[in-house]
């Protein structure tokens, strides 16, 4: 593949309702594609998904665009990349940035998919024709509110439901559903809000019946996690704490985690998380797909990766109208009547970035040209 122009389109969209956990609140969403093209005109998009600040990873959308312009761009540019591989062996000597590294490596496997006549699912080594679909409900302000939304979900056929918690917000919540709706699938996650002095609390929350209880423990820790799971049934999962493959293999080591949450915009890209899937399900760890407030294009991404054979718990991967009023793919991604996506099985994404949309929601567009 020979790029020839690398485009960034900075978008402002508003979520349908705040989304907050224990590190913030989002609204406004800042939302970063990459377009690439290549020497006969083929495209492929991506998207980053870093948000206004480093609250979830010390990424932002602002500091990891600024990688790509001066660092990923050239790389892109520069050479004529034979597979997506080669790309990751290109970019590893940038230390860190995955979100980066992983915006600009799904628009090439876009291109490569359209280039090679296939879907995103079979680069991957996807299996399945829909993936299933859970939701992740934000810190209300109100049990009531928290309630009547778990409700709505449910009616509209989510398979699993999680909330965010936050010391303070974990215990009654997730009483309150319980009572109210029995036994169904739920799970919680801290964000990393809690610490080992917290043992009263994670212990209350360990009568649930919880899925899991995910990343409860600090954004870095190994160690601490692994105490904790010795000292709990619920299974814990990690989200924030597993960055890399080594990562997950210290966690096995240690028992930190039955568990894991994988987003590739945290492990540095679609391959990257690919490997993590199959080393978890050759460790007997438990996986499935996270989301990050993603646009249709990012979506598309996690519901290839959803595919694969190692997910064995529901994922963080809604429908288009979750979050936007509008999403920016045509069609948007629409759960069907068994709480699921389909998995799209034509070249590339398998969906259409509308033009019209990226227009109306602009307020900036860098490019880079051979
Ligand atoms: O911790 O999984 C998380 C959203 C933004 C940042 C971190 C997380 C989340 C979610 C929502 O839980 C997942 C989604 O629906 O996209
Ligand atoms: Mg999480």
């Amino acid at each position: 593949m020979e790029i020839r122009r690398l485009e960034l389109f900075y978008l402002r969209m508003k979520l349908r309702d705040e989304f907050r956990t224990s590190f913030g609140s989002v609204q406004e969403r800042p939302v970063v594609l990459v377009r690439v093209e290549e020497k006969g005109g083929e495209e492929g998009w991506g998207e980053l998904v870093a948000d206004a600040g480093p609250w979830y990873s010390y990424e932002t959308y602002d500091t990891s665009s600024t990688i790509i312009r001066n660092f990923i761009a050239p790389i892109v540019l520069q050479r004529e990349i034979q597979d997506v591989y080669e790309f990751h062996a290109a970019v590893s000597r940038i230390r860190g940035y995955p979100m980066a590294k992983t915006a600009v490596e799904e628009a090439l496997l876009d291109l490569y998919g359209r280039l090679e006549g296939k879907s995103i699912a079979d680069i991957v080594g996807g299996v399945r024709k829909e993936i299933v679909s859970g939701v992740s409900i934000g810190i209300k302000r109100s049990i009531d509110q928290l309630v009547s939304e778990v409700e709505t979900r449910l009616e509209e056929g989510y398979r699993r439901i999680k909330i965010k918690i936050e010391p303070g917000h974990d215990v009654e919540p997730v009483k309150a559903i319980r009572d109210r709706f029995g036994d169904i699938p739920l799970q919680v996650d801290a964000n990393g809000a809690y610490t080992l002095r917290d043992m009263q609390v994670l212990r209350k929350l360990d009568n649930y019946g919880l899925l899991m209880i995910e990343q409860p423990l600090a954004w870095d820790d190994l160690v601490e996690h692994s105490i904790l799971s010795r000292k709990l049934t619920t299974p814990i999962c990690l989200d924030e704490s597993i960055k890399t493959l080594g990562d997950l293999l210290v966690a096995y080591k240690l028992g930190s985690c039955e568990i894991v949450n994988v987003k590739p915009a945290r492990v540095g890209g679609i391959l990257r998380a690919k490997e993590i899937l199959e080393t978890a399900a050759r460790l007997g760890i438990g996986a499935w797909i996270g989301g990050m407030l993603e646009t249709g294009v990012g979506r598309a991404f996690l519901v290839a990766l959803a595919s694969h054979p190692a997910v064995n718990y529901p994922n963080d991967i809604s429908a288009s109208d979750r979050y936007w009023e509008e999403d920016i793919v045509e069609p948007p991604w629409k759960l069907t009547s068994n709480g699921t996506l389909e998995v799209p099985r034509q070249k590339g994404i398998g969906v259409e970035v509308r033009t019209d949309l990226i227009e109306k929601y602009l307020v900036e567009k860098w490019t880079a040209t051979k």
